[in-house]
């Protein structure tokens, strides 16, 4: 099972109070924060920090960060997310290759980066008043502000057409942003933004890593069991280390059973979270796309088995993602 247990999708409530809990039981390995700014419709986004005598943050030890749901139906990244910072804090406790690892670095975990968009999703399925399209299967973030009139009616919980209502967090980076396999319209999708880092979700994603000298980002998505490694579209000329970056990619995916592939070899993209960081800070980042099923499928397909790892017995059983994790923080 799950470090955790948990055998349901937990709720936005649920994260940001499993998150504070771990801290209050274990003050000097967790702290719990709250990212720059709050949301359009206000929600604090939540995250912990995890590392021995964790408020010395100036020791120097490489930072590792992971981040769940941009995207606002794909809650199994959520899952993962906040199922890693429960690994961590269980393995230190018990597990002496875990805590030499946590002793050698620093962890910060963002479970729900899109905290309005979630809430909208996760809790559509219970009530008969929205259809599924708009907010079940809601992609985008809440922004309300400069959509055109017929948009900009309140917040977008309360009202219909709530998927075109929004900015694609994972295309408001400035790295390329509006370029290829970015949508120019608020109907769109993959809508771009009205200017790189128009959106508080992207904005506290660019204050936390520029201020932590981040070592290595990993960015969950659904679906698609891939290891996605940058640039997102072919023919960028960056200085990319691409035999280093595949490497790493490829080391990951040896151990979650996933495809490592470049980005730009799914679909083109642009304006997407690790394009940026890597362009910007010469960070490493990943895009991981966890399960086959579709954004939200049963619990037990998409976060237990692809976390933990499918038994060996079949023979061709995977690590799960909890091995790939773990790969990345050891090297
Ligand atoms: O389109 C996306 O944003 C990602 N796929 S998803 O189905 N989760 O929406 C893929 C992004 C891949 N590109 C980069 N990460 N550069
Ligand atoms: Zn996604």
């Amino acid at each position: 099972g799950l470090p955790s247990r948990r055998t349901s999708y937990r709720h936005l409530y649920e994260y940001e109070y499993e998150l504070k809990e771990l801290a209050r039981g274990n003050p000097r390995l967790v702290r719990a924060f709250t990212l720059a700014e709050p949301t359009n419709e206000g929600r604090d986004v939540v995250a912990v920090e995890i590392a021995e005598d964790v408020d010395n943050a100036a020791d120097g030890k490489p930072v590792n960060v992971l981040m769940g749901v941009h995207h606002a139906r794909e809650w199994p990244a959520g899952e993962h997310a906040v199922e890693w910072a429960h690994e961590l804090v269980n393995g230190y406790h018990r597990d002496n290759s875990i805590r030499s690892l946590v002793a050698r670095t620093r962890n910060i975990v963002v479970p729900i980066v899109n905290a309005d968009g979630f809430s909208i999703s996760r809790e559509a399925e219970p009530k008969g008043d929205f259809t599924r399209f708009d907010y079940e299967m809601k992609r985008k973030n809440c922004r309300a502000d400069d959509s055109p009139p017929q948009l900009r009616t309140g917040v977008c919980k309360a009202n219909p057409g709530g998927s075109a209502r929004g900015t694609d967090p994972n295309r408001n980076y400035a790295g390329f942003w509006g370029g290829a396999g970015a949508g120019l319209t608020w109907g769109s999708e993959t809508f771009r933004g009205s200017a790189p880092f128009s959106e508080p979700e992207t904005r506290n994603i660019r204050d936390l890593v520029s201020k932590r000298a981040v070592t290595n980002l990993i960015t969950l998505h659904t679906y698609g069991n891939l290891v996605l490694r940058p640039p997102g579209v072919a023919d960028v000329r960056a200085p990319l280390e691409e035999p280093v970056v595949k490497a790493l990619g490829d080391r990951m995916a040896s151990r979650n059973g996933y495809d490592s592939i470049p980005s730009w070899g799914l679909y083109d993209t642009t304006g997407t979270t690790e394009d940026w960081s890597y362009w910007a800070t010469g960070g490493f980042g990943f895009t991981f796309e966890i399960n086959t099923a579709g954004f939200h499928p049963p619990y037990e397909d998409a976060v237990v088995a692809e976390y933990v790892g499918a038994p060996p017995a079949a023979g061709a059983g995977k690590g799960g993602n909890r091995a790939a994790f773990l790969d990345m923080l050891a090297n």
